[in-house]
């Protein structure tokens, strides 16, 4: 019961190996149980004629059986019976047994995600002073939550000077999600730079950490708190000239463990054509240095897929302004940054490429960023970490308390 992944984190839906009605349950089946539609789980239910009458009453039995039990529940873990609507309807059985409920497996998904909400974490990057921090108050002032991120209005934002986690839970729709932003302290100030990379490396790995330990652990949680990085928003130097040596270092090492998005910091200070010019520029350095940037072209799932995601490959990386400031422009308060010449509005997408970042990170891709990060960077720390424990101990659950606190 308590060893379900949530759905979010779990790996993409594969087509089941063989028959299944066959062998045992998957814990990675993305089937729900078909007997949810049936036996009452709030999803509602076909018209009794249309349970299939050779092979209902097999199913009728599993769904009668889990569907009270198990409302809104295990998708995963009841994968073998439900799947006979499957394999039969392949062969034209829908047609021949009636109508057999999957079309109410999405409903079934969105009930439970939205009992159980989600977490999705943000970390911002870069040389210091490039506005990080003003852009994790943007984010949370913005439409995102219209909240305060701690800082009183006309305060200065101090300089970082350690990690930080700032976190809000924003509801919509009925849909919980605890967006936690991760500001880290800008690096490049030193004489000596070597190494800047590693406290925030060490953060990224100490998380996965987190993660497995919970999950190799014998009294797993039924949900798994989740404070992995599911991208790393990297601040570009606005200086329309090469990248430093550091930040392509910097990407370098962090594109194997997160997802990199690379913004071109303080738009404002580059006229237009500077930009478009810069952007060219960097996209180049990015690929000349071997770099890869979210979305990851070796990740795209089909056609459709490549070609949505080569058009937000064309305009990274996103040129962003931020502020924490509000100002009345046409009888609207706007989060801007007010300069002789005007107002620079933050979230007006013909002054700055804000909103197309926001929409990206949450409106298109934040599934697939969670996704990613689960399979492709946290699986390759799980793996590398099993390999060289020989096997991870159990760990108890004194333990594991103390690592997810
Ligand atoms: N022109 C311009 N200035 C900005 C922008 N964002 C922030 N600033 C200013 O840049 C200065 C530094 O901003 P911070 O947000 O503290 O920068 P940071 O990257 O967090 O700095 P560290 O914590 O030292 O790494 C402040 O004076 C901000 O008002 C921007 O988009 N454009
Ligand atoms: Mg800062």
């Amino acid at each position: 019961m308590s060893d379900v992944v949530p759905p979010e984190v779990r790996p993409k839906p594969a087509v089941p190996a063989k028959p299944p009605n066959v062998g045992a349950p998957s814990p990675s089946s993305p089937f729900p149980p078909q007997g949810l539609g049936i036996g009452g789980g709030g999803v509602s239910a076909p018209p009794p004629s249309a349970i299939p009458v050779p092979i209902g009453s097999h199913a009728l039995s599993h769904g009668v059986g889990h569907g009270g039990g198990h409302a809104g529940g295990h998708p995963a873990a009841h994968s073998v019976g439900h799947g006979h609507g499957g394999s039969h309807s392949s062969t034209g059985g829908s047609a021949l047994l009636g109508y057999i409920g999957i079309d109410t497996i999405i409903e079934q998904m969105r009930k439970k995600t939205m009992k159980t909400g989600f977490d999705f974490n943000i970390m911002v990057v870069g040389h210091s002073g490039l506005g990080k921090s003003t852009l994790v108050n943007t984010l949370f002032k913005s439409q995102v939550s219209r909240k305060s991120a701690g800082w009183a209005r006309d305060e200065k934002i101090p300089k970082t000077v350690e990690i930080k986690t700032v976190s809000h839970v924003i509801e919509e729709g009925g849909v919980k999600m605890k967006l936690t932003v991760v500001d880290t302290p800008g690096f490049g100030d030193q004489i000596n730079n070597d190494n800047c990379w590693e406290p925030i490396s060490k953060y990224i790995n100490e998380q996965f950490e987190k993660f497995l330990k919970e999950e190799v652990n014998i009294t797993r949680k039924k949900r798994i708190p989740d404070t992995r990085v599911h991208c790393c928003l990297y601040f570009i130097p606005p200086t329309g000239h090469c990248l430093r040596q550091l930040d392509t270092e910097f990407m370098r090492r962090l594109s194997h463990s997160v997802n990199i998005i690379p913004v071109i910091a303080k738009a404002d200070t580059m006229t237009m054509e500077e930009r478009l010019e810069f952007k060219q520029r960097v996209k180049k350095e990015l690929e000349t240095n071997g770099i890869e940037f979210y979305p990851q072209k070796e990740f795209d799932d089909d056609m459709e897929d490549k070609s949505d995601n080569d058009k937000i490959r064309e305009v990274m990386p996103f040129a962003v302004v931020g502020s924490d400031k509000e100002h009345q422009v046409n009888s609207k308060r706007v989060l801007g940054r007010k300069t002789p010449w005007g107002i620079i509005e933050v979230e007006n997408p013909n002054h700055c490429e804000f909103a197309q970042l926001r929409d990206f990170l949450i409106r298109s891709h934040l599934q697939d960023l969670k996704e990613v990060t689960h399979n492709i960077h946290y699986e390759t720390y799980r793996a590398k970490r099993l390999n060289e424990n020989g096997g991870l101990h159990p760990i108890s659950s004194n333990d594991t308390q103390e690592s997810n606190l």
